[in-house]
């Protein structure tokens, strides 16, 4: 599947000084703790849990993913190359029940609503990944690393479906630090079916669905059928990362089963090497005081904003004037105080140009290294602008390399 078009950031290593030795640092939900993630070889390996495509692109998924650009610009910003993969669930029972609901093929509505998310992600400016992966085209490397998983003995079948046994990977639980309870409370809510009978373990989770009748299904040595959820993830980003990751990514509410059950399919599959170096997780965007999510219905959309005339340099402001980890709640004023923010930029870089002079641009790209410190690096610009010195065109291009908007 390709990605969407996207233009290098300008490079900013010239300008780093102060910071120049500064790690980039993330926090690491595994740990609990703020971890150093210079990569080991010179290139940093970032998976990113991509979109099920329906109800694309809300401001919760577009804030996930600008916060994630932000963490590949961090690492650019330091010199390192990035491998930045990112899958599609474009099968799965949330899509085809939308399908099913609206009365339109699977397939047509899993196109649409990507191509959709495309869109928003060039207009918001977000780095385009190395590879952009569906589940529909990765069905033999999911299918291989199921075998995988038999051969180390984690497999087990009810009825025809097959379960990964969680006992298999004695570090299971260390992604979330979630109790057995925690867990268990919910699963179910998370597509796990702790109750169905024949499964060793409650927690046991989904490698492949065999065929329903109406469903899509392929043909594979484990029999006629489709992925389970998790499996997706573990198999693509060992595909396509070329190496262990150092950051798996996506919002919290995947912490637990998504992120716990993918990490530790890969792990038993490779043979204990730990599948990512940090966790990292950003907070949820609410709406009218709930989560927004495609299942409760209250969304609002980056096209829709869109095509109402915002600019979507000023939605991406908006987004970024939040800490990536804070839950937050997404208001029409947020679009109008960065609107005027980015208003107020924009005429400064244009009436005070030139090069060093006047601007030393090291907050930016310190805070930008530390946990993603996205509202202090746009105070940073605030200070610069409330002032009367030069060096306008060195403002606007550490914006972009490191914040990623466009003056
Ligand atoms: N396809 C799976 C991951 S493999 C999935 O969770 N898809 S999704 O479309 O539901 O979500 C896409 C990304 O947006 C995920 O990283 C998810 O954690 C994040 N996300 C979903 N809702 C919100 C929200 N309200 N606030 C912030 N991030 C969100
Ligand atoms: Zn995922």
């Amino acid at each position: 599947m390709h990605a969407w078009p996207s233009v290098d950031p300008p490079s900013v290593t010239d300008l780093a000084g102060a910071v120049a030795d500064l790690p980039v640092r993330v926090h690491d939900t595994a740990t609990g703790s703020r971890v150093d993630l210079t990569p080991a070889d010179g290139t940093a390996r970032l998976y990113v849990c991509g979109i099920t495509p329906y109800d694309a692109t809300h401001l919760g998924h577009a804030a996930t993913y600008v916060a994630f650009d932000l963490l590949n610009r961090a690492w650019r910003a330091a010199g390192h190359r990035v491998q930045y993969v990112q899958n599609v669930t474009d099968v799965d029972d949330p899509l085809l029940e939308r399908a099913a609901r609206d009365g339109e093929d699977w397939q047509d509505l899993a196109h649409r609503q990507t191509d959709l998310f495309r869109g928003d992600m060039e207009a918001l400016n977000v780095l385009a990944p190395a590879a952009y992966v569906g589940v529909v085209e990765s069905i033999p490397i999911v299918v291989e690393m199921i075998e995988e998983l038999r051969a180390a003995g984690a497999v087990y079948a009810v009825d025809d479906d097959l379960y990964f046994s969680v006992t298999s990977d004695v570090t299971f639980g260390e992604v979330s630090r979630w109790t057995r309870e925690q867990m268990m409370a919910i699963f179910a809510e998370r597509g796990g079916d702790p109750d169905r009978p024949g499964k060793k373990d409650p927690l046991d989770c989904l490698l492949w669905l065999a065929e329903r009748p109406g469903e899509p299904a392929w043909d594979s040595p484990l029999g006629r059928g489709r992925p389970g959820w998790h499996i997706e993830c573990s198999a693509i980003a060992r595909a396509h990362a070329g190496g262990p990751l150092d950051v798996q990514g996506g919002g919290s509410d995947l912490i637990f089963p998504h992120h716990e059950m993918s990490a530790s399919q890969t792990q038993v599959a490779v043979g204990g090497e730990r599948f990512a170096r940090a966790y990292v997780h950003t907070g949820m965007v609410a709406l009218d005081g709930e989560k927004m999510s495609k299942s409760l219905g209250n969304l609002e959309f980056v096209s829709r904003l869109r095509a109402g005339g915002s600019d979507p340099a000023a939605i991406r402001l908006a987004l970024l004037a939040q800490h990536y980890r804070s839950d937050w709640e997404w208001t029409g004023g947020l679009l109008e105080a960065a609107d005027a923010r980015l208003a107020r930029w924009r005429a400064a870089v244009a009436e005070r140009p030139g090069g060093s002079a006047g601007y030393t641009p090291a907050a930016s790209p310190a805070a930008g290294r530390d946990d993603l410190d996205a509202p202090p690096s746009r105070l940073a610009v605030d200070g610069w602008v409330a002032g009367s010195a030069g060096g306008g065109d060195q403002v606007r291009r550490v914006v972009d390399a490191v914040l990623g908007v466009r003056l």
